[in-house]
């Protein structure tokens, strides 16, 4: 062994400056050479790459400027979990929010695989070719175990991905759907005041999310495939009766006749369907994501959309019934969240349901208890 405790074992013997490698002194930090938490900032200066923290005002000003770097700190704020950045991400938002509203807000739902992202893609091209600002969102609750779908869908959407025009940002994980929903509102309205003028909201998997991106999009497009079967694709009539369009996607090659064919058969049925909002009848379109056919359709489709309920004021009513609901939600999440979590709760809850579940207790009995316990 060589005294030179810099000397790798390959180099020979008084091998000396001639020899490339050579064993760097370390530095004071984990494996990655990246300081951790319990050596950082003790006695030590701060690293020059750490971003300076900026207050809500900075936040706001620079998502009004479209700072992207900042749109995506501001959206970091207000995904945080973290009790401490509530209050701040709350600053940002009421700083903005005289800004907000002025997009329009599209949901798209369907089966997975039915072209979501797809369409997405094709539509926001078209999008930002003829002026308009998009922005994608995601609502995927299931995506702090499956790391998010639409992540891949950021590579995947080429086109529109490296767009300055075009902001694309992942399902937040936020455990609850509740959770989630808020996040991805507040992002809605940091990207509209970013000047976005297009929303885009993907489901993602099938489920209650659907009525979530329902309670916080202007217009719900409901994707379907031809000759799927409605069990198959796990459309329920309560899903059709949300949405203000229902395409046919994959009109194309061979599966352009059933397209069209499959278009027939939905409009007929939407005959006997509630409308989803007051004063539009929605109608069913065909059109291939892939191909960039039947995309602009759509877009006059929801153009008008926005003319005729902007004209009978159900589009504002219908934001405004929104933000109240939205309210409702918020505290019926809070109010469960302080039942369920309550130490006397979870201590007796077992009990109580296993004596509701052997018929020995009524459920009214039960909730009546379970409420006493809850109030003390
Ligand atoms: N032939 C054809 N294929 C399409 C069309 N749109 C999408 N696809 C294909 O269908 C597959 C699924 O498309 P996605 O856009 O990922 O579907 P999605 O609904 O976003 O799926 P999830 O995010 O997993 O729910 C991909 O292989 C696409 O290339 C279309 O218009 N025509
Ligand atoms: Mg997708």
């Amino acid at each position: 062994m060589s005294n030179d405790p810099k000397r790798p074992s390959w180099v020979p013997e008084g091998g000396g400056e001639g020899f490339a490698c050579s064993v760097m002194d370390g530095v004071a930090a984990g494996h990655d050479g990246i300081r951790s938490y319990k050596t950082a900032g003790k006695g030590k200066k701060k690293s020059k790459y750490a971003r300076p923290k900026l207050t809500p005002a900075q936040l706001a000003e620079g998502v009004l400027n479209t700072d992207r770097g900042i749109l995506g700190r501001a959206i970091t704020l207000v995904e945080s979990n973290l009790p401490a950045h509530t209050d701040e991400a709350q600053d940002v938002l009421k700083t903005l929010l005289p800004h907000t509203g002025k997009s329009i807000r599209v949901g798209i739902t369907g089966v997975p695989g039915v072209g979501k992202s797809t369409f997405i893609e094709s539509l926001g091209y078209f999008l930002i070719n003829n002026g308009y600002k998009v922005a994608v969102l995601a609502v995927d609750p299931s995506s702090s175990k499956s790391g998010g779908s639409i992540l891949g869908d950021k590579t995947r959407m080429e086109r529109i991905g490296r767009d300055e025009r075009c902001f694309i940002r992942p399902s937040p994980s936020g455990g609850t759907l509740g959770g989630v929903a808020r996040k991805t509102r507040e992002t809605m309205l940091i990207c509209e005041a970013a000047g976005f003028d297009v929303i885009l909201i993907e489901t993602v998997g099938v489920g209650q999310s659907e009525t979530t991106v329902r309670s916080m999009s202007d217009f719900f497009l409901l994707l379907m495939l031809a000759g799927a079967g409605d069990e198959l694709q796990g459309i329920k009539k309560g899903i059709m009766e949300l949405a203000d369009a229902l395409i046919i996607n994959k009109a194309d090659g061979d599966n352009k006749r059933p397209a069209e064919m499959a278009r027939n058969e939905y409009e007929r049925a939407m005959h006997y369907l509630q409308p989803s909002t007051e004063g539009w009848i929605s109608h069913a379109f065909t059109c291939s994501a892939i191909k960039d056919k039947g995309i602009e359709e759509i877009w006059k489709v929801i153009l008008k959309f926005k003319e005729i309920t902007g004209e009978s004021g159900v589009f504002d009513n219908h934001r405004r019934q929104q933000n109240i609901n939205w309210v409702h939600d918020m505290v019926d999440e809070h109010l469960r969240n302080l039942f369920t979590r309550h130490p006397k709760i979870v201590e007796t809850l077992p009990g109580i349901e296993k004596e509701v579940a052997d018929e020995v207790l009524p459920a009214v009995a039960a909730v009546q208890k379970l409420i006493n316990i809850f109030e003390g």
